[in-house]
C-alpha cells in the first residue's frame, strides 16, 4: 500500500513539474503526446459537440483528427450550450467513448476539460472484449494538467493506459460527472501501437528537481520490491 501511495505522490509531484514543460495543445493545459502523428497512431480532438445525448454521438471536430472514435453522453437531461459544450444541471452526465484502431494498441491517452462540477475521477475505466469475455482496465494514473477557478473549477485531466501485449484494437472508455452542473468542454484521445509515458519528461525537467524525485522513487522502489519478494 505504501508503495502505491508513494508512487501516486511521485506522479503527482512529477506532473506538477512536467505539466508546464510539455507542449500545450491549447490554453487549457492539454498536451500533445510526442507520438501524435507517427505511424500506427490515431488522434482526435473534440471542442464543439453536436449531440448532447444518445446516438449518433460526437465525432472529433478538431482539424486533422484521425480517430473515428465516438463520444456519447447518456443522460437525456443534458443539452448543448451556445459554445457547444455538453451541460447538465439536472443530474450527473455519463459518457462512453468508443473506438477501434487498425493496429493492436500499446497505449491510450485520454484528456478532458470540464467546467463547473468535476468528473468522478474514479469512474474512468477502459473496457475491451476478447474470447475470455469483458475486461476492465484501470488507468495507470490521472494527471491534473490545469485547474483554474471560474464558474466552479475548470479542470484539465489526463489518463493513460498500457495495453501492450493484450492484442486490443476495439475498446471503450466510460466516465461520469461527480454531480450535476458539469459542462463538458473538450476531449482529446490519442492511441498508438507502442507505449511511452505521456507527457514525456523534458530535458529541463530531467536535469533538475526531477532527478531528485527519481532518486526518491528508486529508494521507495527497492523496499517495495523486497516486500513483494522480487529482490
Ligand atoms: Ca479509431
Ligand atoms: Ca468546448
Amino acid at each position: 500500500m505504501n508503495f502505491v501511495l508513494r508512487n501516486r505522490q511521485f506522479l503527482l509531484i512529477l506532473s506538477l513539474l512536467l505539466a508546464g514543460s510539455a507542449t500545450n495543445a491549447a490554453t487549457n493545459g492539454l498536451v500533445v503526446p510526442a507520438f501524435r502523428g507517427s505511424a500506427n497512431s490515431e488522434a482526435g480532438y473534440w471542442e464543439v459537440f453536436t449531440m448532447a445525448a444518445g446516438a449518433p454521438g460526437n465525432l472529433a471536430d478538431g482539424a486533422g483528427s484521425t480517430s473515428g472514435a465516438v463520444l456519447t453522453q447518456h443522460s437525456p437531461n443534458a443539452f448543448l450550450t451556445g459554445s457547444g459544450n455538453i451541460y447538465n444541471f439536472t443530474d450527473a452526465s455519463t459518457f462512453t467513448l468508443a473506438d477501434v484502431t487498425p493496429f493492436a494498441l500499446g497505449t491510450v491517452v485520454l484528456q478532458t476539460r470540464t467546467v463547473g462540477s468535476e468528473l468522478d475521477y474514479s469512474s474512468v475505466q477502459l473496457t475491451y472484449t476478447d474470447g475470455g469475455g469483458v475486461h476492465s482496465v484501470a488507468p495507470l494514473f490521472r494527471l491534473e494538467l490545469d485547474r483554474s477557478v471560474g464558474n466552479g473549477d475548470n479542470v484539465s485531466s489526463l489518463w493513460q493506459w498500457d495495453l501492450s501485449g493484450l492484442g486490443v484494437s476495439s475498446y471503450s472508455i466510460a466516465f461520469a460527472a461527480a454531480e450535476s452542473s458539469m459542462s463538458f468542454d473538450a476531449l482529446t484521445l490519442d492511441t498508438w501501437n507502442q507505449f511511452s509515458v505521456v507527457p514525456e519528461p523534458s530535458v529541463a525537467a530531467l536535469g533538475g528537481i526531477a532527478g531528485l524525485l527519481l532518486l526518491t522513487r528508486a529508494r521507495n522502489f527497492k523496499p517495495a520490491l523486497r516486500r513483494l519478494g522480487k529482490h
